[in-house]
Order: C-alpha cells, then structure tokens, then sequence
C-alpha cells in the first residue's frame, strides 16, 4: 500500500460520509447501503474511528470524558492508529475480493476535527495520511447543516431515554464546530471531483434520497 513517494491510493468502491454533529450521517448510511445491496452488490458498512475491535477500543479512549483531556496531537495520532488498523484489516480486504465499502467518517475527519477544530498542521496530517493509511475513497458525501440546528439534533438524541449524552467531543463549543465546519467545506471545494456536498438540513428522507442519487450517479461514471 505504501512504497517509495507514498502514494495515496483512490479507490472507487470506497465511499465515506462526512459531516459535523447531528448531520444525520446514520439514515444516509442505511440508505446508501440499502441501495448497493439491492443491485446484489457486498456491501461492507464501517465506521471511524473504529471498524476493527483494536480500533474500538481506541474510540472508546478517545471519546471518553472520563480521563484527562488529550492533546490535539495526542487525538491526532489515536485516530490514526484506530485508522491504520481499519484499512489493514477491514477495508483493504473488503476492497481487495470486491465488495463496496462504506464508511462513516474517514481522513477527512482528521483534517476537519483535528485539523480546523484543534489548529494542527494540515501537512503533519497530510504526511500521516501518505504513511500510515494510503487510500482515500473514490467518492465522499458531505452532509453540511448549520452548526446550531445540527447541534440541537444531536442534544436531542443524547437527552432522549438510552442516549447516553454528549461524549468528550460533543462536549466542545460552538466555536469549534464551526472551525470544523469551515474545513469541511474548504476541502470540499478544492476537491470537486471527490466531494459531493448535501444540504443535510432538508427532512431526512430528503437527505437520504439526495445521496442515493450522487451514489448512482458516481456508479454510471464509474461503470
Ligand atoms: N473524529 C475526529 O475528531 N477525528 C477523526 O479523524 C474521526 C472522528 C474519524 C465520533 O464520531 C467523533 O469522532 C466525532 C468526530 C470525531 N465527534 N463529534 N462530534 P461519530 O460520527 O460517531 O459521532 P458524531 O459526529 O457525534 O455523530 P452524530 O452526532 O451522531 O452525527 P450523525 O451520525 O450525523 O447524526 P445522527 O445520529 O444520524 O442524527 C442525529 C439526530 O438527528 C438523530 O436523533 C436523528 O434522528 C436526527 N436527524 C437525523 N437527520 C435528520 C433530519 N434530516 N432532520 C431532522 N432530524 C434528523
């Protein structure tokens, strides 16, 4: 996967779903899902960090409020060692014997959160990327929502019975989410031919439909 120069891999089959809290990243991985397996197709759905059961457990380290706050580099450097392991043993095998993957967050997380939300150096995260992952989907969805409105989703979700509430991340201000939202979108502006970005404040079934249609279309292109 990586060798001399580092190349990034693209992969067509790999498609990854981005967004800030309360986006309503879950309905749009159902559907997406849904949609794949209704042409016969293996579809393997996974999630970052996470994926793997090492990957799991470095998670539940990193969302837990519970223990002293981590370092930005030291979240940086958990999400991609959670991230290492994902590729090495759940996508790359899933890709390799054809099966299509789909993940909720993927790199671009790192860039948004780690690097817009906490300020790191987008070429420290670049170089993790080329060394410790190299691949990068074929396809990403961008579900964008205001900052507020997708907060007040997510407050609902946590608030409601099993929810749980808000995990060290969530914990942040407003001011955080909107830096992760700001490189969100700058990402997906300087990558168009990646990026396919969703006004995620549209009714779910909206949402959903919106990106089974951007999937069709990046299968025909593909085909
Ligand atoms: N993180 C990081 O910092 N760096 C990295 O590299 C990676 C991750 C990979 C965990 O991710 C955290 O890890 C995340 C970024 C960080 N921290 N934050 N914040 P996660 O994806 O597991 O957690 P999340 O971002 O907090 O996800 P979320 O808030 O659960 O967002 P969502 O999955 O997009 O939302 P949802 O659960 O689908 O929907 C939220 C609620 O809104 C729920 O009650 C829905 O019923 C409702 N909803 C959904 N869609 C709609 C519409 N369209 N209308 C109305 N209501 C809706």
């Amino acid at each position: 996967m990586t060798g001399p120069g580092f190349p990034l891999e693209t992969h067509s089959r790999f498609i990854t779903l981005e967004g800030g809290e309360g986006a309503g990243k879950t309905t749009v991985l159902e559907a997406l899902c849904e949609a794949l397996r209704a042409q016969g197709l293996e579809v393997v759905r996974t999630r970052e960090p996470g994926g793997t059961p090492l990957a799991e457990m470095i998670r539940s380290l990193l969302l837990d409020p519970a223990h002293e706050p981590p370092a930005p580099e030291t979240e940086l450097l958990l999400v991609f060692a959670a991230r290492a392991q994902h590729v090495r043993e759940t996508i790359a095998p899933a890709l390799a014997r054809g099966a299509w993957v789909i993940s909720d967050r993927f790199t671009d997380s790192s860039y948004a959160y780690q690097g817009g939300g906490r300020g790191l150096d987008a070429a420290f995260i670049g170089e993790l990327e080329r060394r410790a992952v190299g691949l990068r989907p074929g396809l990403t969805l961008l579900l964008d929502i205001d900052v507020g409105q997708g907060r007040e989703r997510a407050r609902g979700r946590d608030q409601a019975p099993g929810g749980g509430g808000p995990d060290r991340i969530e914990r942040e201000r407003d001011e955080f989410f909107q830096r992760v939202r700001a490189a969100y979108r700058a990402r997906a502006a300087a990558e168009p031919a990646r990026f396919r970005v969703i006004d995620a404040s549209q009714p779910a079934q909206a949402v959903a439909d919106a990106a089974v249609t951007q999937l069709r279309a990046w299968q025909e292109r593909e085909a």
